[in-house]
């Protein structure tokens, strides 16, 4: 063992369209579920206006960092950093601008051609994530989304399309982002595009657990199918799971506090992780299922579809951890899907999600101990404001510290003996927040000019994080 990183080991960054192309109609794109939510704040949730009203609301998809008119420029910025792999998502929408049709939008394929073209100029692997938040709205009018069954097909065919397409430009594909949400009432909206009656804001949605599980359920059976359809295009594919890696710690050592933090790791984590590693529904989800009265259909060719459609790689994202307390009353922080009770050990951001990169290290022993197959990192960062200097500079070392601490980390879990291959932070360049649409909360290695409210030129400066990372890339890992 050692404390280094393999030869191949793939660095990069990550990002998805939704939140880094804009041009939200333009060359035949449909709209997306993403494209009828407005900005917010941490403290004003999100709208979902089904009726788009561009006078009353900001739509920061619309636009985004409009990459669409800007990957080649974007895409040199990542080769001069060193990537070796990009992570992005295919907008589901440019490709069947409402999910059902039958023949593909050509314009919209031959975006992802000029991007993969740009991509392998500079010798930078694709990672294609093929569902991030980027269901085709026209599908929640049809049937409330993945809710129904229809969806499994009109993502299959999706998927044909981009594996016969692009079958020998891409070799890694994640068919899901962040699976696992679904086991939150947040994941209704943006993982699976259910609208149920009542629901306004992307914070506060009505809930039907039958729904959701059963959502949750034909996303499992897609993705398994998508393997399976994708290992008969290309027997060299790769795929991937990918979670929102919930790591939970018991607040105390009260034995409620142990039992409690299992349930919840079973639940948020493990469950949608076993599905997809070993292929079948776990003991303790089922009697989950059985002790909370959640019922929907699970038909013997399913069963049988997800035996044969396993993934190869297990990703997962990482930005904070949190604890879990039987009692009420304790202090409480926020996530990314899920908040818990406060760790007294770690500080937060502004955005209160906890800082902890030996919860990586944790969580990447607990991964792979548990499954034992190659694990990706692809996504984690943090999100902070950044100032932008009078000359062009922007001084992020409280980004690079949080990088780096976790990179140390995942030096030491590969010293445990952990299969690391790769990792893509989050993001790769400034996009849009998913959970508050706001554009001040940054992530990236490169600064974008353009503010929460939509104004800006939209030009890309090099953050002290590109620099330091550019070096990461190039001692591959050695010089933190
Ligand atoms: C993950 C999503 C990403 C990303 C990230 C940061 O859950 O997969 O799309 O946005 O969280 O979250 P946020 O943008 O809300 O700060």
């Amino acid at each position: 063992m050692s404390r280094q990183f393999p030869a191949d080991f793939f660095w990069g960054g990550a990002t998805a369209a939704n939140q880094l192309e804009g041009a939200w109609k333009e060359d035949g794109k449909g709209i997306s579920i993403s494209d009828v939510m407005t900005n917010g704040t941490h403290t004003v949730p999100r709208r979902i206006t089904p009726v788009i009203n561009e006078e009353k609301y900001y739509y920061p998809s619309h636009e985004a960092v409009d990459f669409y008119h800007r990957y080649k420029e974007d895409i040199a910025l990542f080769a001069e950093m060193g990537f070796r792999m990009f992570r992005l998502s295919i907008n589901w929408t440019r490709i069947f601008p409402n999910g059902d049709e039958t023949e593909p939008n050509e314009k919209g394929l031959e975006f992802y051609d000029n991007v993969f073209a740009e991509l392998k100029k500079y010798n930078i692997e694709p990672l294609v994530t093929i569902y991030h938040n980027e269901n085709p709205f026209a599908l929640t009018g049809k049937c409330n989304g993945w809710a129904s069954r229809e969806c499994i097909d009109y993502y299959l065919r999706f998927c044909e399309v981009l594996f016969n397409r692009y079958k020998d430009v891409v070799k890694y594909w994640i068919p899901f982002n962040e699976i696992n949400c679904l086991t939150t009432k947040l994941g209704n909206w943006n993982h699976a595009g259910i609208l149920n009656e009542g629901t306004e804001f992307f914070t506060e949605q009505v809930d039907d657990p039958d729904t959701r599980f059963a959502a949750l359920h034909h996303q499992f059976v897609a993705s398994a199918k998508a393997v399976s359809l994708g290992r008969s295009i290309n027997p060299d594919f790769h795929f991937g799971m990918m979670i929102c890696h919930i790591t939970v710690y018991p607040l105390t050592c009260n034995p409620d506090d142990v039992i409690l933090t299992q349930q919840e790791d079973l639940m948020r984590n493990c469950f949608s992780g076993d599905v997809q590693v070993k292929g079948c529904y776990p003991y303790y989800i089922q009697s989950y299922f059985k002790k909370n009265h959640i019922n929907f259909e699970i038909t013997q060719e399913d069963v049988n579809d997800l035996k044969n459609g396993c993934v190869d790689f297990y990703s997962f994202s990482y930005y904070m951890s949190n604890c879990i307390s039987a009692d009420q009353n304790s202090a409480k922080v926020s996530g990314n899907v899920m908040g818990g009770a406060k760790n007294p050990y770690l500080n937060a951001t502004e955005w209160n999600w906890q800082i902890d990169p030996k919860g990586l290290r944790y969580t990447l022993n607990h991964i792979y101990d548990r499954y034992g197959i190659p694990i990706m990192i692809t996504e984690n960062g943090l999100g902070a404001r950044d100032v932008l200097e009078e000359d062009g500079s922007i001084h992020d070392n409280y980004r690079i510290d949080y990088i780096k601490a976790h990179i140390e980390q995942m030096k030491e879990a590969i010293d445990d003996g952990v299969v690391l291959i790769g990792y893509t932070p989050w993001s790769a360049i400034d996009l849009v927040s998913v959970s508050t649409g706001e554009m001040e909360k940054r992530y990236g290695f490169i600064y974008v000019d353009k503010d929460n409210k939509g104004n800006g030129t939209l030009k890309r400066y090099k953050k002290d994080s590109f620099y330091w990372y550019q070096n990461v890339i190039k001692s591959n890992g050695e010089i933190l």
